[in-house]
C-alpha cells in the first residue's frame, strides 16, 4: 500500500531537505493550506447554502462579485492574517494592498487569487485559488508597502493553486519540483497524490477562447490555424479544450501537456489575466514541471512589474508548444 503522506508532512520533509530553511516558509504553506480547507468546505457546498449569486458589488476589476469570491478572500485574509507572518497581502478582490490583522513579526507577502474563474461557480464548473509566497524586500515587518508586492516572479519563495473541481487538488512548489495533493473529506487532509509533476514537451491540447477571433491579431490567427492542419509527425491537429477557468484549464494542460494561451487583442493590447497574482505563480509552477511561460516574447518570471494588477498576455504550457507560438509571432 503506497505511504499516505499529508500536505503538511511534506512540507517539513521538504523543510528538511533544504539545510537553510528555518521552517517560516513551512509555517506558511501551512497557513495557506489551512484556508483551502476552509474555501474548499463553501466551494464544494455552494449549491446548497445561499452564498450563491451576485453580491451586489463590482471588485476592483470593475466585474460583479460573487459571494463565494468574496467569503474566499475574507476566509483567506483572516485565516492567514492571524498567525502573523505575512506582513502584506496582495489580492485580486482588493484594489489596495491588505496589512493582516496581526502583523508582529511577519517576513513574508501573499499574493493571491481567491476564486479564480468565479463566473463559474453556479454551473458547477472547476474553480479554483491561485496563490504567491514572496520574502518582504526589507527588515522590517512594520515598514511593508506595495514595494514588497511588486517584485518580479523569479522572486517567489512558493506558488501554488487549489482547483476546486471533481476532487480538490491543492499544487505547490517551493523551488523543489511540483507536488500535488488530494483532498480526501473522510478524514479532513490533502495527500500526496502527484509527487514530482513534470510536464510534457509538447502536449495535444491547446485552451484560447476562439470567440475572440475578431479580436485576435494576426500571428494569433495563424497559430491556431497551424494548430487545425493535419500533420501526424507533429501530433496535430491538436484539440481544443477551454473551459474558461484558467486554474482547470492550466491544470490539465500542466499534466497532459499543452498550451494555454491568453494572447493581447485588439480589445485587450495587455490581455486579460494578471501578472502578479495568476500568471506569476502559474509560471513559477509550469517552469518547476519543465515546462515555458512567456508574455508571448519575454519569460513571465522576468517582467518587472509596475501596479499590483497588471495585466499580462500568457502563453504557458509544454515548452515546445510556447516556442511554437512564440515564432509566429516573430514571423507573421
Ligand atoms: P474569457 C475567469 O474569469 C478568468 O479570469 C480565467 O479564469 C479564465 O481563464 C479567463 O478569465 C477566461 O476569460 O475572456 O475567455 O472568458
Amino acid at each position: 500500500m503506497k505511504k499516505l503522506i499529508t500536505i503538511e508532512r511534506h512540507f517539513v520533509e521538504e523543510q528538511k531537505r533544504n539545510p537553510h530553511a528555518t521552517g517560516e516558509l513551512t509555517d506558511l504553506l501551512y497557513d495557506v493550506a489551512f484556508a483551502a480547507k476552509l474555501v474548499r468546505r463553501e466551494v464544494v457546498r455552494a449549491g446548497l447554502v445561499d452564498i450563491i449569486g451576485m453580491a451586489g458589488t463590482t471588485n476592483v476589476q470593475g466585474e460583479e462579485v460573487k459571494k463565494l469570491d468574496l467569503f474566499a478572500n475574507d476566509k483567506i485574509i483572516n485565516a492567514i492574517g492571524q498567525h502573523g507572518r505575512f506582513a502584506i497581502m496582495g489580492s485580486e478582490e482588493n484594489e489596495g494592498t491588505i496589512v493582516p490583522p496581526k502583523n508582529e513579526s511577519g517576513k513574508y507577502v501573499l499574493l493571491f487569487d481567491p476564486l479564480d474563474g468565479s463566473s463559474n461557480i453556479d454551473v458547477n464548473v472547476s474553480v479554483g485559488t491561485i496563490f504567491s509566497i514572496y520574502r518582504l524586500t526589507g527588515s522590517n515587518p512594520q515598514k511593508a508597502d506595495i514595494n514588497d508586492c511588486l517584485q518580479k516572479g523569479m522572486h517567489q519563495v512558493a506558488a501554488g493553486y487549489v482547483i476546486y473541481g471533481s476532487s480538490v487538488v491543492m499544487v505547490y512548489s517551493s523551488g523543489h519540483g511540483v507536488h500535488g495533493f488530494t483532498y480526501d473529506p473522510t478524514i479532513g487532509e490533502f495527500l500526496l497524490s502527484h509527487e514530482n509533476i513534470t510536464t510534457p514537451k509538447n502536449g495535444k491540447y491547446y485552451s484560447i477562447n476562439e470567440g475572440s477571433l475578431n479580436q485576435f491579431h494576426d500571428h494569433t490567427t495563424a497559430y491556431i490555424n497551424y494548430l487545425k492542419e493535419e500533420d501526424k509527425a507533429t501530433g496535430r491537429p491538436y484539440s481544443t479544450r477551454y473551459i474558461g477557468s484558467l486554474v482547470a484549464d492550466f491544470h490539465r494542460n500542466l499534466l497532459t501537456g499543452g498550451i494555454f494561451v491568453y494572447p493581447a487583442t485588439k480589445t485587450h493590447p495587455d490581455g486579460k489575466l494578471r501578472l502578479m497574482y495568476e500568471a506569476n505563480p502559474l509560471a513559477f509552477i509550469c517552469e518547476q514541471a519543465g515546462g515555458k511561460a512567456t508574455d508571448g516574447n519575454r519569460r513571465i518570471l522576468d517582467i518587472d512589474p509596475l501596479q499590483l494588477h497588471q495585466r499580462t498576455p500568457l502563453y504557458i504550457g509544454s515548452e515546445d508548444d510556447v516556442l511554437k507560438a512564440e515564432s509566429f509571432i516573430k514571423n507573421t
